[in-house]
């Protein structure tokens, strides 16, 4: 699939000649939590990606198909507005935020499609604003760079999805780099490329099968009580404005005065900020071990401070503990499911991937789905000539 998919089911449904596009989803090594508070993040984009097709249509109306739903939608560009189709709402909050930037958007029509799990953390959702954002790039030679890009795909999932989500999902899928995990200081927007060793290392997903319904909801309280935070720390720090700016001293002071939950999220994101510079460090140094004690830590974390873990997650992790190769495990993304990242020696992966299996359909009766990744670049235009091969 599907590009080839793709491609073809626009020119039936269209019958004129698409942009075509892939746009990756993501996996994070370490850094959860801290992109809405301006910390650190190191994401990487994966070949789990979302493909589409996007021609102008010379109409007013955009007409936009789900391949993998099968179904459609379509409305007259000034009318976009939320709508009942949930998967439509990512692409129309795009289009909205062309429309926001200043830009007449024309009727235009896309056919998209990929093997992205849903609901399974490696943001799918992002793959899917992104790509679209890119593709009205190119086509109305709009000259947006992939930062603004990325800020668009957020402001899309924060008014259209109603998730107030940081910007590392969308930098990820739009700033990836084949081989490397990428931190990104999500207060200045600087970001650095690390080598990832995948000759002797691989990052093996092991999906919960939970998807939470409470994620959405709870994701949006989180954030909430991490302002609640800082507003605290400004009483005596008026300096800080964010988690960012606060040290574990300054949190453990005002600990009486925050109140027990919402001391617990800031200590974690505190903390967790931390591992990520420290993760950073211990790839520069090539310690891999030191970049899994990491990723334990930043589980424990999320599972007993910040509470965004599930009992099958945090079973998973302690599954993988013992197994041989295994450098590090952790949930991986906003929580409540999805799935865990395991770093796991290369010549170890199948024995992992066997004992892991074993385990969980011993433990839940029920088959793991597992996935390896491989980081490749961030989103692109596809070739008619890859689409017909592939
Ligand atoms: C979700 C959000 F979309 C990201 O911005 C990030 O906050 C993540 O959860 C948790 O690290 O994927």
């Amino acid at each position: 699939m599907p590009i080839a998919a793709i491609s073809a089911d626009f020119h039936r449904r269209f019958g004129h000649e698409p942009l075509l596009v892939r746009a990756p989803g993501r996996i994070n090594l370490i850094g959860e939590h801290t992109d809405y508070n301006d910390g650190l993040v190191l994401p990487a984009a994966i070949d789990k990606e979302i493909y589409f097709a996007v021609g102008l249509n010379g109409s007013d109306t955009v007409r936009l198909a789900s391949f993998d739903k099968a179904d459609t939608y379509e409305v007259a560009v000034a009318d976009v507005a939320p709508s009942d189709h949930l998967w439509a709402n990512y692409l129309l909050g795009v289009v909205a935020q062309f429309q926001k930037h200043g830009v007449a958007v024309p009727g235009f029509d896309c056919v998209f499609g990929g093997n992205v799990p849903m609901g399974a953390g490696m943001s799918s959702s992002a793959a899917i604003e992104c790509g679209l954002a890119f593709a009205l790039n190119e086509l109305l030679h709009t000259g947006f760079d992939r930062m603004t890009l990325a800020k668009m795909g957020q402001q899309a999932e924060h008014t259209y999805a109603h998730v107030m989500s940081g910007l590392m999902d969308q930098f990820a899928s739009l700033h990836g780099r084949a081989g490397h995990v990428v931190r990104l200081d999500c207060r200045s927007l600087d970001y650095e490329y690390f080598p990832f060793a995948a000759d002797q290392y691989h990052l093996v997903l092991c999906n919960s099968g939970v998807k939470h319904s409470l994620a959405s909801s709870e994701y949006n309280k989180r954030r909430q009580e991490c302002t609640q935070g800082v507003a605290v720390l400004q009483k005596t720090h008026p300096a800080i404005k964010s988690l960012r700016d606060a040290t574990l001293e300054q949190v453990e002071a005002a600990r009486d005065a925050m109140g027990d939950v919402v001391y617990r999220r800031c200590r974690y994101v505190v903390q967790e900020n931390q591992r990520v510079q420290e993760a950073c460090d211990a790839l520069k140094a090539n310690d891999m071990a030191a970049v899994g004690q990491a990723m334990y830590g930043s589980h424990a974390g999320l599972r007993d401070d910040y509470q965004v873990s599930c009992p099958e997650l945090d079973e998973l992790v302690e599954m993988a503990r013992p197994l041989p190769g295994v450098l590090g495990a952790r949930m991986m993304g906003g929580g409540f499911g999805g799935c865990t990242i395991n770093l796991v020696a290369v010549e170890q992966v199948d024995a992992f991937v066997a004992a892991m299996e074993k385990a969980f359909e011993q433990r839940y009766q029920q088959q793991l789905e597992t996935y390896h990744t491989t980081i490749v670049g961030g989103v692109s235009e596809l070739q008619a000539a890859t689409a017909s091969a592939s």
